[in-house]
């Protein structure tokens, strides 16, 4: 059984919320499923021991149908209620939920007077122009859903790295306990930490290919089986994911999962240097492709394959062809940053804007996670929808860590802002008030549309205050849903290093920005990265794990993150630019 996360419970009691209005439900009912919702999100702790300790009993919102419910969700994984409902609905009216700009009212609204039941239907009748006649609608609206319906389709079948990374470790966990596996990866785009997967793929071996096949078929979280056999098996999973099976011998263990980690074009070297000496190379072995060719010498692991060809073993995540083999053959690949060389972090919210966890909780959790200091950065008071801090708030919340901070020992929490960027590229606070703060995370939350040239100027302006200690998410992007604004980044990490400023890889797995690609280029320019988590519970602080994905994937090594310096060394880095040195 899968336990699904609050947010899965969330979405379902919304789910239910919106078919029961749909229905002509008491409106009472209605509500009490949304304020369920609402009340389960802000709700602390972990729900399945919540659940099992306190049955959720006295919690304002939530009364006794729903405790029964979400209970039976959380231990049993599954609502029976919730399928007999959804049963009378076309299964498609689902994907108007994943429409960025469409919430229950506007669903509603478009299912009864429209008929719109599937993104579809949705193109349909906003191309026809019927949905800019909807009361509170309009012909902006029915432009903007347009584009979001693009934009998602572009997506198809793709999905966030973080949604990946949770299907195929409760897969591989699966598998790992069989007692028939012998040897066992992850391999493709989730191996390689691609920032989105279209799908998994896994990779055993074992001597009895039906009973693996049998149990990975059988694994709870798959809803569909696409195919089924003794060497290749493909499901989809819940959330839509499909995943692949690849079952071998452990003598063709090495190659399967060389071939199945990808990428594609990395494997296509490969195979062409394997082809010069005479060999074939394919997903199940290397073997001589005509007689007098040179002997094979036995290949065990992965690393022996590439030792065989003369090059140090290359991460899954630099297999892009990208310059790989290149540095592999002389010698000089980095040695990538781990997760473990983290020390702190920066750019974190609190309750005291849009997150959800309290100062307190973030900076015990943050300790609890080994790190030595950890950044508070709430939003600025431009920020009205995450609830921004004014200078007087901020100038509360500066106590607040204060006091905090004095009965640490060992461990610091640093006085931040994520400050807004302004139209015109200056900040959303004073001078006097930036120089009050530990360091300040700049970023852009509004005025995206602006033309390349006006947006660069705006960020590199805004990178010229001696206060900005990081630029925040340099292109906005929300993966599989809003594109990246329009701005010169090679002109943006000129002016980062010129002016001393800390770029963030952004975390968050829907972010990730900056994007990989990216980071080589920054490093070349002297650019130095600071890997942020861009946390608003205290179980965002594991995004970092994404964010160490991504700098891995851009050759980043632990020099270039400043956040892998201990605290004795980071105060020095936060005031640098202030004092006209370089970070
Ligand atoms: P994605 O799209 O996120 O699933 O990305 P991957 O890289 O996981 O791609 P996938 O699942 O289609 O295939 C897994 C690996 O198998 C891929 O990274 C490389 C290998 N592969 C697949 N098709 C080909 C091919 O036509 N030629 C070669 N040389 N390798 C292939
Ligand atoms: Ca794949
Ligand atoms: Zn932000």
């Amino acid at each position: 059984m899968s336990v699904p996360s609050r947010d899965q419970v969330v979405e379902i009691l919304e789910r239910i919320a919106l078919l029961l209005e749909l229905r002509g439900e008491n409106p009472f009912k209605v509500r009490a499923y949304r304020n369920g919702a609402r009340a389960l999100e802000l709700l602390e702790g972990d729900l399945p021991s919540l659940v099992r300790e306190t049955g959720l009993e006295g919690i304002p919102g939530i009364g006794e149908a729903l405790r029964e419910k979400i209970g039976t969700l959380v231990q049993t994984g599954k609502l029976p209620y919730y399928e007999e409902l959804r049963a009378h609905f076309p299964p498609t009216l689902f994907e108007l939920f994943d429409v960025p700009g469409l919430g229950p009212k506007k669903i509603k609204a478009l299912y009864e007077q429209l008929g719109v039941a599937s993104a579809d239907d949705l193109e349909a009748a906003c191309r026809s122009g019927r949905v800019a006649d909807l009361e509170g609608f309009g012909a902006k609206t029915q432009e903007k859903l347009l584009h979001a319906l693009d934009l998602l389709k572009q997506g198809t079948g793709r999905h966030l790295a973080s949604a990946a990374a949770t299907a195929a470790t409760a897969l591989y966990d699966a598998l790992r306990a069989h007692p028939d596996t012998i040897r066992l990866s992850v391999g493709g785009s989730t191996r390689r930490r691609n920032d989105t997967v279209h799908d998994i793929d896994l990779i055993v071996s074992t001597r009895q290919p039906a009973e693996i096949s049998r149990a990975f078929l059988g694994h709870p979280l798959v809803t569909a089986v696409l195919a089924a056999g003794d060497t290749k098996s493909s499901v989809v999973l819940q959330d839509g994911l499909q995943a692949d099976l690849r079952v071998v011998t452990d003598a063709e263990y090495p190659f399967a999962l060389n071939y199945f980690t990808g990428s594609k074009e990395h494997n296509i070297v490969l195979r062409g240097l394997a082809q010069e000496r005479g060999w074939t190379l394919n997903e199940y072995r290397l073997a001589p492709a005509r007689k007098g060719a040179p002997e094979i010498p036995k290949i065990r692991e992965e690393s022996d394959l590439y030792r065989l060809f003369g090059f140090d073993y290359i991460e899954p995540e630099l297999r892009e062809n990208r310059g790989e083999f290149e540095a592999a053959a002389e010698g000089r690949l980095p040695d990538l940053v781990r997760l473990e060389n983290i020390r702190g972090t920066f750019h974190c919210h609190t309750t005291a804007s849009d997150g959800r966890s309290s100062l307190a909780e973030m900076a015990s959790a943050a300790r609890e996670l080994g790190l030595q200091y950890l950044g508070i950065a709430d939003h600025s008071k431009a920020s009205v929808q995450a609830n921004g801090l004014d200078a007087a708030r901020l100038k509360r919340q500066v106590g607040e860590i204060a006091a905090l901070n004095s009965d640490q020992d060992g461990f610091r929490v640093f006085s931040g802002t994520e400050c807004d960027i302004l139209k015109d590229g200056t900040l959303d606070f004073p001078d006097k008030v930036l120089k009050q703060l530990d360091y300040v995370v700049a970023s852009i939350h509004s005025s995206f549309t602006m033309d390349e040239a006006a947006m660069t100027k705006r960020i590199i302006r805004a990178m010229t205050n001696p206060h900005v200690t990081m630029l925040g998410h340099l292109t906005g992007r929300l993966l599989l849903r809003r594109e990246p604004y329009a701005v010169n980044i090679p002109a943006v990490l000129e002016a980062a290093a010129e002016t001393g400023t800390l770029v963030e890889l952004n975390a968050d797995p829907h972010r990730l920005d900056l994007d990989w690609r990216w980071w080589r280029l920054a490093r070349e320019k002297g650019v130095r990265c600071v890997i942020n988590p861009d946390a608003h519970s205290v179980a965002g602080l594991q995004n970092l794990y994404f964010g160490i994905g991504s700098a891995r994937k851009g050759w980043l090594t632990k020099a270039d993150v400043v956040n892998c310096l201990p605290l004795s060394k980071i105060t020095g880095v936060l005031s640098a630019k202030r004092e006209g040195r370089k970070p």
